[in-house]
């Protein structure tokens, strides 16, 4: 359940970060799962690797073709609090696991996700929440995600596309806007244990360092959305990267909050 704290939190902060919450048994079935898709390397369409052409960068939308990760978008512990941060149903819009990888997992530079989704997916409005689950233990030194404190109030109107020197291109932050944010609110980078989630608005401004460390930092970004906001018209972006929302529904929560019980 969220509380209003936690709900205060979220509207001050634009993120509110629960510890430990799927724990370490659902984190170690999900560890698992992506060594087995990154071993089987059967659809290039799944896969952004870095720029060496080598190092997985992220996997696109696996609650589409792999069932423990279309279970993950049922789970009762993250729809009960998605549900109450937007205040009405929601659908799974788009997931990513982001492998950033021991020793040369690259940079995520400073964004907010919704420009893109309002200039490129046709998506009307911000109500969305993306939700951020570490599938690894998160210390200062492995990458973890920076997010600056009530930047979702800032509005970007036109970001422009760039690749930012990695291997993604997307719509990153003006350099300014970035420092200004920074000078405003600080910067906050939680760590904590794998299975720990943050619930974060898809405006606040984020991003994360390289990983030089002998550690991996994995990390699911599972972006829900609103069943009244779904895109106006197609995305402009390929489908594997930005699925098709026509047909929408809201997501029924799992039985049991085990992802390694199959059972509805
Ligand atoms: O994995 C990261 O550090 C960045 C994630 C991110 O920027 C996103 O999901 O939009």
């Amino acid at each position: 359940m969220m509380t209003d704290d936690q709900k205060a939190t979220y509207r001050r902060d634009g993120f509110v970060y629960c510890p430990d919450l799927l724990g370490a048994e659902n984190a170690r079935a999900m560890q698992d799962e992506v060594q087995t898709i990154l071993g089987n390397p059967e659809d290039s369409q799944r896969t952004i690797l870095e720029k060496d052409g080598q190092t997985p960068r992220t996997i696109l939308n696996p609650q589409l073709w792999n069932p423990l990760f279309a279970r993950l978008t049922r789970h009762p512990d993250l729809l009960d609090r998605a549900t109450a941060l937007l205040g009405e149903d929601v659908y799974a819009w788009q997931m990513g696991i982001n492998c950033k990888q021991a020793f040369n997992g690259d940079i995520w530079f400073w964004h907010q996700d919704y420009p893109a989704y309002f200039i490129d997916d046709h998506i009307p409005t911000p109500r969305m929440v993306n939700v951020l689950i570490f599938l690894d233990d998160v210390n200062p030194h492995n990458g973890p995600l920076m997010m600056v404190p009530g930047s979702h109030r800032y509005e970007d109107k036109n970001p422009q596309a760039a690749d930012e020197g990695t291997s993604y291109t997307f719509r990153y932050t003006d350099r300014a806007v970035i420092e200004a944010e920074v000078r405003r609110g600080g910067i906050e980078a939680p760590t904590g244990p794998a299975g720990s989630v943050i619930f974060m608005d898809v405006n606040t401004l984020h991003g994360s360092a390289a990983n030089l460390s002998p550690w991996p930092r994995r990390l699911i970004t599972l972006t829900m959305n609103a069943i009244s906001n779904t895109s106006t018209t197609p995305s402009v972006r390929p489908r594997h990267i930005v699925p098709d929302d026509r047909d929408a529904t809201p997501l029924q929560p799992l039985k049991s909050t085990s992802l390694l019980e199959t059972c509805e």
